[in-house]
């Protein structure tokens, strides 16, 4: 009903972040690129095998002049992997505990998500990918969200050689998505989601220009095989933006959607990070993804805020310079300077620039140490949980009750879905 909606938005009025003025609006009007790096974590940025840089591009996009880049930024994804990636970057809303928000609700709810929002400021929205448009029910669910385009794998080119693994070689779509881009009426709001560096991994031989490392575990090994592939691929799409001279009126946001080393490879993943052995603390850190924003009016830096996906749509927003008009968003802007710095994730552990709670356990973030906190610290701790338990809750309650639907706002105009079509018509 209705009136539930209520609690959702007593705590979002004490729970918001305000934007911070030196960035509000500090790229108005620019295009916007959500570059979406599967499976790609932080780890990944300046690592070498062989004295050589896995990703030589993202690490110097990375560390660029123009990039924000945030080095304590977490993955916060459940069993819907990418799909509760893209339900917390363009909705700011969780994914659920089990299974994936994006098939059993993309359909029916109604979302207050970026393409919408964008959409009723001027903007073209697109998504595009290189898989089958039902996979995690995109086809249904970008309609709910407002994207006026998708452009999934019926709108490439197709060849058996153009494809392992999962689908479409990103080389190949970077260069197929860049012709459907420059179609686009500016200024734009596209997302171009890729797919090499997919478990398990696999890269046909002409494009393995990179060494495996050594653990001996077969599904960790070609890793950074895959990486490399996608890095070469992100490369020279940048260029080719650089060329036409699209970058100089664009942002480009590039994340990782979650980890592509999972849990299971304790071993392996000690041996990459050179450690004997690996606990839970080290686990939560490896959860670490890159996220990043690069845009010529912004001055390069490192920023340390602790945060994750779910911070990400307020933060852009807030760069064009758009005032949400009270759109519902559960994360706070990464750029903001009074953010409380507590990262859920799915399962209720979290970690804070203090604490790193996870399996039970109680770290200091800083150092990894394990502690048993004192009295003064468990208050504390408490308190972190409690807001994670009634964020994640909340968030949940706002889906499973379809809650947007009766959230109407001034600024905002709910989506027809049956305004959208994303067969590519004959001929
Ligand atoms: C499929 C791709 C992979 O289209 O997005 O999803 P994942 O397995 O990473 O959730
Ligand atoms: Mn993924």
């Amino acid at each position: 009903k209705a009136s539930d909606l209520d609690s959702v938005l007593n705590y979002l009025k004490h729970n918001q972040a305000n934007a911070n003025v030196k960035y509000f609006g500090k790229e108005k009007g620019k295009n916007v690129f959500i570059i979406h790096l599967e499976s790609f974590q932080q780890f990944l940025i300046d690592y070498k095998v062989d004295g050589k840089e896995v990703t030589p591009n993202l690490n110097k996009f990375y560390h660029g002049k123009h990039t924000i880049s945030f080095d304590n930024f977490y993955h916060q994804v459940a069993q819907g992997k990418t799909s509760d990636a893209e339900m917390m970057l363009e909705n700011s809303l969780f994914g659920l505990p089990q299974g994936s928000a994006m098939v059993t609700y993309g359909t029916q709810n109604t979302f207050q998500a970026a393409p919408a929002i964008l959409d009723q400021h001027g903007y073209t929205t697109a998504a595009m990918h290189g898989d089958v448009p039902s996979f995690w029910n995109r086809e249904n669910t970008y309609k709910s969200w407002g994207y006026q385009y998708f452009f999934d794998s019926n709108y490439f080119k197709e060849k058996p050689s153009y494809s392992v693994g999962y689908g479409l070689k990103d080389k190949i779509f970077f260069k197929d998505a860049a012709n459907y881009i420059q179609q686009l009426p500016q200024p734009f709001y596209a997302k171009l989601i890729t797919l090499t560096n997919h478990y398990p991994y696999i890269l046909d031989k002409q494009n393995q220009s990179f060494p495996a490392t050594k653990t001996g575990d077969n599904t960790v090994d070609p890793y950074v095989q895959t990486a490399h592939y996608l890095d070469q691929a992100f490369g020279e799409f940048m260029n080719y933006l650089n060329k036409i001279g699209l970058l100089k009126n664009s942002i480009v946001v590039a994340y990782g959607d979650h980890y592509g080393i999972s849990n299971n490879h304790r071993p392996a993943i000690a041996q990459l990070l050179n450690k004997k052995s690996i606990n839970s603390y080290d686990l939560a850190q490896f959860q670490k993804v890159p996220f990043m924003i690069y845009g010529n009016n912004l001055k390069g830096k490192i920023d340390h805020t602790y945060g994750g996906e779910i911070d990400v749509l307020p933060t852009i927003l807030h760069l064009l310079g758009i005032k949400d008009n009270n759109t519902i968003q559960f994360g706070q802007d990464l750029l903001s300077t009074n953010r409380n710095q507590i990262v859920a994730f799915r399962d209720g552990d979290f970690v804070t620039p203090e604490y790193t709670v996870t399996g039970g356990n109680v770290y200091l973030t800083k150092t990894g140490e394990k502690i048993t906190p004192n009295s003064e610290q468990k208050k504390q701790i408490q308190a972190d949980q409690n807001h994670v338990n009634t964020e994640l809750s909340l968030s949940d309650r706002v889906i499973l009750g379809d809650l947007l639907r009766f959230h109407h706002l001034d600024g905002f105009k709910t989506v027809d879905r049956s305004q959208y079509n994303y067969k590519p018509s004959a001929g």
